[in-house]
Protein backbone atom coordinates (compact mmCIF):
# COMPACT_ATOMS: atom_id res chain seq x y z
CA UNK A 1 0.00 0.00 0.00
CA UNK A 2 1.53 3.38 -0.98
CA UNK A 3 0.60 6.73 -0.19
CA UNK A 4 2.51 10.02 -1.59
CA UNK A 5 3.29 12.73 -0.04
CA UNK A 6 2.93 15.38 -3.29
CA UNK A 7 4.86 18.58 -3.18
CA UNK A 8 3.61 21.66 -4.54
CA UNK A 9 5.75 23.40 -6.76
CA UNK A 10 7.10 26.39 -3.64
CA UNK A 11 8.08 23.67 -2.20
CA UNK A 12 6.19 24.26 0.93
CA UNK A 13 2.87 22.96 0.61
CA UNK A 14 1.71 18.84 0.24
CA UNK A 15 -1.57 17.34 -1.04
CA UNK A 16 -3.92 16.07 1.12
CA UNK A 17 -7.34 14.00 0.05
CA UNK A 18 -10.42 13.85 1.35
CA UNK A 19 -11.84 10.30 1.56
CA UNK A 20 -15.29 9.34 -0.06
CA UNK A 21 -15.39 5.77 1.64
CA UNK A 22 -15.53 3.64 3.99
CA UNK A 23 -17.24 5.05 6.42
CA UNK A 24 -15.14 4.77 8.46
CA UNK A 25 -12.56 7.11 7.08
CA UNK A 26 -15.08 8.99 4.76
CA UNK A 27 -14.55 12.68 5.14
CA UNK A 28 -11.08 12.42 6.78
CA UNK A 29 -8.16 13.83 4.98
CA UNK A 30 -5.31 11.57 3.56
CA UNK A 31 -2.02 11.14 1.76
CA UNK A 32 -3.44 9.91 -1.47
CA UNK A 33 -2.59 6.46 -3.01
CA UNK A 34 -3.31 2.78 -3.41
CA UNK A 35 -2.58 -0.94 -3.40
CA UNK A 36 0.41 -1.80 -5.71
CA UNK A 37 -0.54 -4.58 -8.37
CA UNK A 38 1.29 -7.69 -8.86
CA UNK A 39 4.72 -7.24 -10.03
CA UNK A 40 4.51 -3.62 -9.92
CA UNK A 41 7.48 -1.41 -7.87
CA UNK A 42 6.60 0.80 -5.56
CA UNK A 43 7.23 4.08 -7.78
CA UNK A 44 5.18 2.54 -10.32
CA UNK A 45 1.90 1.98 -8.27
CA UNK A 46 2.21 4.91 -7.06
CA UNK A 47 2.64 6.94 -10.32
CA UNK A 48 -0.41 4.82 -11.35
CA UNK A 49 -2.53 5.52 -8.22
CA UNK A 50 -2.11 9.14 -8.44
CA UNK A 51 -2.98 9.41 -12.25
CA UNK A 52 -5.93 7.60 -11.99
CA UNK A 53 -7.43 9.28 -9.02
CA UNK A 54 -6.37 12.59 -9.33
CA UNK A 55 -4.85 12.76 -13.11
CA UNK A 56 -1.07 14.05 -12.04
CA UNK A 57 1.84 12.85 -13.06
CA UNK A 58 4.42 13.00 -10.09
CA UNK A 59 8.38 11.97 -10.00
CA UNK A 60 8.55 10.11 -6.86
CA UNK A 61 11.56 10.37 -4.49
CA UNK A 62 12.11 9.18 -0.71
CA UNK A 63 10.55 6.85 1.44
CA UNK A 64 9.35 8.76 4.57
CA UNK A 65 10.79 7.10 8.07
CA UNK A 66 8.21 5.22 9.36
CA UNK A 67 5.28 2.60 7.69
CA UNK A 68 2.42 1.43 9.36
CA UNK A 69 0.68 -2.11 9.10
CA UNK A 70 -2.85 -1.98 8.86
CA UNK A 71 -3.48 -5.66 8.26
CA UNK A 72 -1.33 -8.98 7.72
CA UNK A 73 -1.63 -8.11 3.86
CA UNK A 74 -1.62 -4.36 3.99
CA UNK A 75 1.47 -2.16 5.30
CA UNK A 76 1.21 1.35 4.27
CA UNK A 77 4.17 3.08 3.03
CA UNK A 78 4.80 6.98 2.21
CA UNK A 79 6.53 7.91 -0.69
CA UNK A 80 8.15 11.98 -1.24
CA UNK A 81 7.05 13.51 -4.82
CA UNK A 82 6.50 16.07 -6.84
CA UNK A 83 3.70 17.11 -9.48
CA UNK A 84 5.22 16.89 -12.86
CA UNK A 85 2.18 17.37 -14.66
CA UNK A 86 -1.56 18.18 -14.55
CA UNK A 87 -3.39 19.66 -11.74
CA UNK A 88 -4.98 17.40 -9.05
CA UNK A 89 -8.47 16.90 -9.54
CA UNK A 90 -11.07 14.96 -7.04
CA UNK A 91 -11.83 12.31 -9.08
CA UNK A 92 -12.22 9.30 -6.48
CA UNK A 93 -12.04 11.97 -3.42
CA UNK A 94 -14.60 14.49 -1.59
CA UNK A 95 -11.89 17.35 -2.39
CA UNK A 96 -7.87 17.77 -2.67
CA UNK A 97 -6.41 20.55 -1.02
CA UNK A 98 -2.68 21.86 -0.61
CA UNK A 99 -1.67 22.41 3.01
CA UNK A 100 1.27 24.01 4.64
CA UNK A 101 3.01 22.99 7.59
CA UNK A 102 0.60 24.60 10.09
CA UNK A 103 -2.28 23.66 8.35
CA UNK A 104 -1.13 20.31 8.45
CA UNK A 105 -0.35 20.27 12.03
CA UNK A 106 -3.61 21.77 12.79
CA UNK A 107 -6.13 19.16 10.81
CA UNK A 108 -4.19 16.50 12.89
CA UNK A 109 -4.45 17.99 16.02
CA UNK A 110 -8.15 18.01 15.29
CA UNK A 111 -8.73 14.68 14.29
CA UNK A 112 -9.19 15.17 10.78
CA UNK A 113 -7.20 12.92 9.28
CA UNK A 114 -7.26 9.31 8.42
CA UNK A 115 -5.62 7.69 11.61
CA UNK A 116 -2.85 5.92 10.16
CA UNK A 117 -1.86 8.80 8.23
CA UNK A 118 -1.02 10.65 11.38
CA UNK A 119 2.73 9.13 11.93
CA UNK A 120 4.08 11.03 8.86
CA UNK A 121 2.76 13.67 10.17
CA UNK A 122 6.23 14.84 12.64
CA UNK A 123 8.63 14.08 9.41
CA UNK A 124 6.23 16.02 7.12
CA UNK A 125 6.10 19.28 9.21
CA UNK A 126 9.77 19.13 9.74
CA UNK A 127 10.28 19.08 5.39
CA UNK A 128 7.88 21.71 5.09
CA UNK A 129 9.42 23.98 6.94
CA UNK A 130 12.71 23.64 6.17
CA UNK A 131 11.67 24.23 2.65
N1 LIG B 1 -5.09 4.03 3.73
C1 LIG B 1 -4.65 4.84 4.77
N2 LIG B 1 -3.97 5.98 4.45
C2 LIG B 1 -3.73 6.33 3.15
C3 LIG B 1 -4.19 5.50 2.10
C4 LIG B 1 -3.95 5.85 0.65
C5 LIG B 1 -4.88 4.33 2.43
O1 LIG B 1 -4.84 4.53 5.97
N3 LIG B 1 -3.03 7.47 2.93
C6 LIG B 1 -5.83 2.79 4.06
C7 LIG B 1 -7.31 2.94 3.93
C8 LIG B 1 -7.76 1.55 3.60
C9 LIG B 1 -6.59 0.91 2.87
O2 LIG B 1 -5.47 1.74 3.18
O3 LIG B 1 -7.94 0.83 4.82
C10 LIG B 1 -6.81 0.81 1.36
O4 LIG B 1 -6.87 2.12 0.83
P1 LIG B 1 -7.62 2.51 -0.52
O5 LIG B 1 -9.04 2.08 -0.42
O6 LIG B 1 -7.35 3.94 -0.78
O7 LIG B 1 -6.82 1.65 -1.57
P2 LIG B 1 -7.23 1.24 -3.02
O8 LIG B 1 -7.86 2.42 -3.69
O9 LIG B 1 -6.07 0.60 -3.69
O10 LIG B 1 -8.30 0.17 -2.66
P3 LIG B 1 -9.37 -0.52 -3.58
O11 LIG B 1 -9.99 0.58 -4.40
O12 LIG B 1 -10.30 -1.09 -2.53
O13 LIG B 1 -8.60 -1.54 -4.34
Amino acid sequence: MLAGAILDSSGTRILLARRARPVELAGLWELPGGKAEVGETDEEALRRELAEELGIAVGVEFELRDQVVLSDELVLIARWARVIAGEPTAREHQAVRWVDAEELSTLCDEGRLVPADTVWVPELVARLRRA
